[in-house]
């Protein structure tokens, strides 16, 4: 690897502990993240893997009212589940701690402390809602009434769940406590804030200018959160769970969670190095890389960067190569709606499958967009991928060098040019391999690694040593030689994606030393070296137990839909608007436009500016469409445009057109498009 560090530095989101993992974050986060550092182990890098729970916040104590427990038992009982389904999925951390570990509760307050005593923060008194039975400022999940928008008199202080809009405490008709039922009265708090806006030009110029090459989608989001400027943020709550503000005066008040959990990554350093852990925080030399999914960006790349360089001395990160999300059989993943794969169950329904799923969900990784998990994709990819294409090849290779030479490494006595030419196609596949995990492309990456199975049947298959058995021995031990070379290159090859199989591989073959730099050697093991007796890498997955995995995802479906059924609001519609003419209706000139550029327009919550192509020529429009779709969301989008209508100046801009949004009675907005996409300039009517 070209560069100038001497070490990596690899975190992963420090998962909540209100719950088990899923595959969306295997995929998202912890798969990608094993692969780059077992690759870097393989190649003798010095890298450290840390990771932990984050067991503070709002969520947890959620939960532990829910379940009628402390959250200190909440954060015992997931901690324990996720650690070890991590485990047995084989991400090798190099320390799993938790975010309620004393060295985590030291290092989180001395930071707070030396920021707090540099004047680092602004402290602002503000009016929040406290309930007086409980004796407590309630954070907004707390806080429950009748939601203005649909009426739903079960809505929480952040948001409906009925009709899905979010909100803020003081938009509730009667906001009442969830803890106590007591109505709320509003009580001046004082709070500490991260003035961010200061960091901004500096974050522009680190982010925007210095850092071109991160991915599209981290860059993207970066950009518009930037553009849309930065605001000072709380860093403390009224909370009675979490690392106490240690400031006079401050009782009753923790630090909020996403200040500390980020701290965590250092913390679990501390932990496993008491006495080393400054040179991995510390020196420029080492290279510092966040695996994160994408709702973490902002946190990640703003927020925690402003912190270490308002803290000083630390290291900012490299890279965060953050994913998109991984949906399942096409809708959201959501834990309260159960609709996921959970590790755990997993594993009781695909016993010693780990590699089957981390093949699967880094062959259709989201890194680029949201990407979908289907049993069907699952399925076809273990049978006619792991099966056909890797398992087989092994598995001809071993048994015909048993059939035909005991099991031991034939002679390379009669090596022809279809040899050499397979042979020299491994040098470019191992440099496309290195070249696609350094630049966090595991699935092109695992695409290269499995073209030399690919390789290894065409060769088999082109070869026929079974036919050349009958007439040429000698020729028969050169292509089991190859053979057999190429599989021990698969061994080191695959080993970062699938570290189970490839340790079955390895013993199949007594291959001991699988580090990278030997990947591609001419002899990998020597004529006479004895093999094992071949053994199936994978396994068919037969319909049946596609189909149950299938139906049960259909039955928790059904049982969602009915309870959404129950508790759905009734429907209401707009009224009807007055009667218009024919040729009121033909003086709109309504057609189709893709969106070239989004972007927010600065100091707006709601407008976003957009540049479209209409067919007819590129231009702008603005549009109060944010609260219903992000700037990259919109972006390549075919959208509806009343496009005569007069041009108006919003906020400076010069806004010609209209975009065509359906609005239904509670609020909800979505666009109008095309059923399939069409021309720009398609006319309406
Ligand atoms: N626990 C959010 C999440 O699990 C949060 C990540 C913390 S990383 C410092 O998505
Ligand atoms: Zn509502």
């Amino acid at each position: 690897m070209a560069d100038n560090y001497k070490r990596t530095l690899v975190t992963c989101a420090l998962p909540y502990a209100n719950g088990p993992v899923h595959i969306g974050h295997l995929a998202g986060v912890y798969v990608p993240a094993d692969i780059y550092v077992r690759y870097l182990r393989m190649r003798s890098r010095d890298v450290l893997f840390v990771c932990g729970s984050d067991e503070h916040g709002v969520p947890i104590t959620i939960k532990a009212l829910q379940q009628g427990c402390t959250p200190q038992d909440v954060v015992d009982k997931y901690h324990g589940i996720i650690k070890k389904a991590f485990a047995d999925f084989g991400i090798e951390f190099d320390i799993y701690s938790r975010t309620t570990s004393k060295v985590h509760a030291q290092t989180a307050s001395e930071f707070f402390r030396k920021l707090y005593d540099e004047g680092k923060f602004i402290e602002k008194e503000s009016e929040q809602y406290y309930d007086e039975q409980a004796h407590q400022f309630l954070a907004d999940r707390y806080i429950m009434g009748t939601c203005p928008k649909c009426g739903n008199e079960r809505a929480y202080g952040d948001q409906c769940e009925k009709c899905g809009s979010t909100l803020s405490p003081d938009e509730l008709i009667n906001p009442h406590s969830t803890i106590s039922g007591a109505p709320l009265v509003k009580k001046a708090t004082k709070h500490w804030y991260l003035p961010l806006d200061k960091y901004e030009p500096w974050l522009r110029e680190w982010i925007l200018e210095n850092h071109k090459e991160w991915k599209i989608n981290v860059y993207g989001q970066c950009k518009s959160w930037l553009d849309g400027g930065l605001q000072p943020r709380a860093v403390s709550r009224d909370l009675d769970w979490g690392v106490p503000v240690p400031v006079e005066g401050a009782e009753g008040k923790v630090l909020y969670v996403w200040f500390d959990a980020p701290i965590g990554y250092i913390s679990n350093t501390k932990e496993l190095l008491p006495n080393d852990w400054e040179k991995w925080w510390k020196d420029p030399e080492t290279r510092l890389v966040h695996f994160i999914g994408k709702d973490n960006i902002v946190f990640h790349c703003i927020v925690f960067p402003s912190m270490l360089k308002a803290y000083g001395g630390y290291i900012l990160p490299d890279n965060v190569p953050a994913n998109e999300f991984l949906n399942l059989e096409g809708d959201k993943i959501s834990t309260s709606r159960n609709w996921a794969v959970w590790l755990h169950e997993y594993l009781e329904d695909f016993p010693g499958g780990q590699d089957l799923l981390r093949y699967v969900l880094t062959a259709n990784a989201p890194e680029t967009k949201d990407n979908d998990f289907t049993w069907k994709d699952f399925q076809a990819r273990n049978n006619s991928e792991l099966v056909a294409i890797l398992g087989n090849f092994v598995n001809r290779a071993v048994v015909l060098t048993h059939k035909y030479f005991e099991g031991k490494v034939p002679e390379n006595l009669k090596p022809e040019a279809i040899d050499g030419e397979v042979m020299s196609q491994i040098p470019a596949i191992k440099a496309a391999i290195e070249e696609n995990i350094e630049h966090y492309r595991f699935r092109e990456a695992l695409k290269e690694a499995m073209n030399l199975a690919r390789l290894g049947n065409k060769y088999i298959s082109d070869t026929e040593p079974w036919k050349v058995a009958k007439s040429d021995m000698e020729r028969c031990a050169s292509i089991l030689y190859h053979s057999i070379q190429l599989c021990a290159d698969i061994a080191i090859a695959c080993e970062p994606f699938l570290p189970f199989s490839m340790e079955r591989l390895a013993k199949m073959l007594n291959l001991e030393n699988r580090n990278w730099e030997s990947f591609g050697n001419v002899e990998l093991l020597e004529p006479g070296h004895q093999l094992n007796p071949a053994e199936l890498l994978f396994a068919k997955i037969e319909d049946a137990q596609i189909d149950a995995q299938i139906k049960r995802l259909e039955d928790i479906k059904k049982a969602n839909e009915a309870a959404a059924a129950a508790a759905a609001p009734q429907p209401t519609v707009d009224p009807a608007k007055e009667r218009c003419t024919f040729e009121d209706f033909e003086k709109m000139d309504i057609r189709t436009a893709t969106v070239l550029e989004a972007e927010r327009v600065p100091k707006t919550d709601k407008l976003l500016h957009l540049k479209i192509d209409t067919g007819l020529d590129v231009r702008e429009i603005v549009s109060g469409i944010a609260e219903y779709y992000t700037p990259e969301e919109m972006v390549g989008k075919q959208i509806c445009i009343q496009a005569n209508l007069q041009p108006r100046k919003i906020r400076g801009i010069e806004s010609k057109g209209m975009i065509l949004m359906a609005r239904q009675a509670d609020g909800k907005m979505r666009i109008v498009s095309p059923e399939e996409p069409l021309t720009n300039g398609a006319c309406i009517g």
